[in-house]
């Protein structure tokens, strides 16, 4: 099948300093997109601008912070006039039984992958507006489907992720802005930190994604045709047969 041509399309990556961000990054520039890579780690962004050139831009934020994140579409709007995608991709996971987790650690998760998406979708959409094939996507998870055990405060915020995109479709899809959520199984990234030992032996034992088989479940959906709604991707390994 003949993909669109992607040449010249500026993307926002937000979560681009490891994992499916990073590896987006990378395949996005392959593509001829323009990329900005959104992360708080400046380091790990620069090494990333370093190695794709001109194509990349890094800009440094918490999507948590709401005036970081208006600082951050303020720059892309100005350098670019405008802007094709956003892959709301940076989140954060902590494992633990509910009755004994930090309130502290669901705020962290809320914030990140709830909020930030607010943030950085209710800033992208002016710049998104008129441009043919805009498309919004966002990570959710399998833990937006199905609640996961020892992840339920995570998966209350994918699950949110989920059903604010389905309303916002609704507002946005007669204007032709694409609303699409790509909900991953077990991929080897960073993600999990508080319980790498453990996310390791499952990660394993699932024969789990790499963080390119997302990214490349991303440039799928962007590349169809400005028509052509991917509405979601659940992508996952095919040993994890649960949640
Ligand atoms: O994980 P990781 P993934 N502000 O830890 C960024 C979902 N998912 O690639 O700020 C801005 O390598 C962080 O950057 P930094 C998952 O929920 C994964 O797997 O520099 N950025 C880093 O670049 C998430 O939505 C699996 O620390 C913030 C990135 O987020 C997405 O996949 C399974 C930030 C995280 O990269 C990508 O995660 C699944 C903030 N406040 C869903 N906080 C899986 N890997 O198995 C974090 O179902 N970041």
């Amino acid at each position: 099948m003949k993909m669109r041509d992607l040449t010249g399309k500026v993307a926002v990556i937000t979560g681009a300093s490891s994992g499916i961000g990073e590896a987006t990054a990378r395949l996005l520039v392959a593509e001829g997109v323009r990329v900005v890579l959104v992360a708080r780690r400046r380091e790990r962004i620069d090494a990333l601008v370093a190695e794709l050139g001109d194509a990349a831009l890094a800009l440094t934020a918490d999507v948590g912070d709401a005036a970081a994140v208006a600082d951050v579409f303020a720059e892309v709007e100005r350098r670019f006039g405008g802007l094709d995608l956003l892959f709301n991709n940076a989140g954060l996971g902590v494992n633990a039984k509910f009755e004994a987790s930090d309130p502290a650690d669901w705020k962290r998760m809320i914030d990140v992958n709830l909020y930030g998406v607010l943030h950085c979708t209710q800033a992208a959409i002016p710049l998104l507006r008129g441009r043919p094939g805009a498309m919004i996507s966002s990570v959710s998870s399998v833990g937006g489907r199905y609640g996961t055990e020892s992840w339920s405060v995570y998966s209350a915020t994918k699950f949110a992720v989920v059903g604010f995109h389905d309303a916002l479709r609704k507002e946005l899809g007669s204007e032709g802005i694409r609303v699409s959520v790509i909900e991953p199984g077990a991929v080897w990234t960073e993600f999990g930190q508080n319980v790498s030992d453990a996310m390791r032996d499952r990660r394993e034992s699932l024969d789990a994604l790499t963080s390119e088989d997302v990214a490349q479940a991303l440039v799928y959906a962007f590349a169809q045709p400005p028509r052509v709604l991917v509405e979601e991707i659940l992508i996952r390994p095919v040993k994890q047969v649960s949640p």
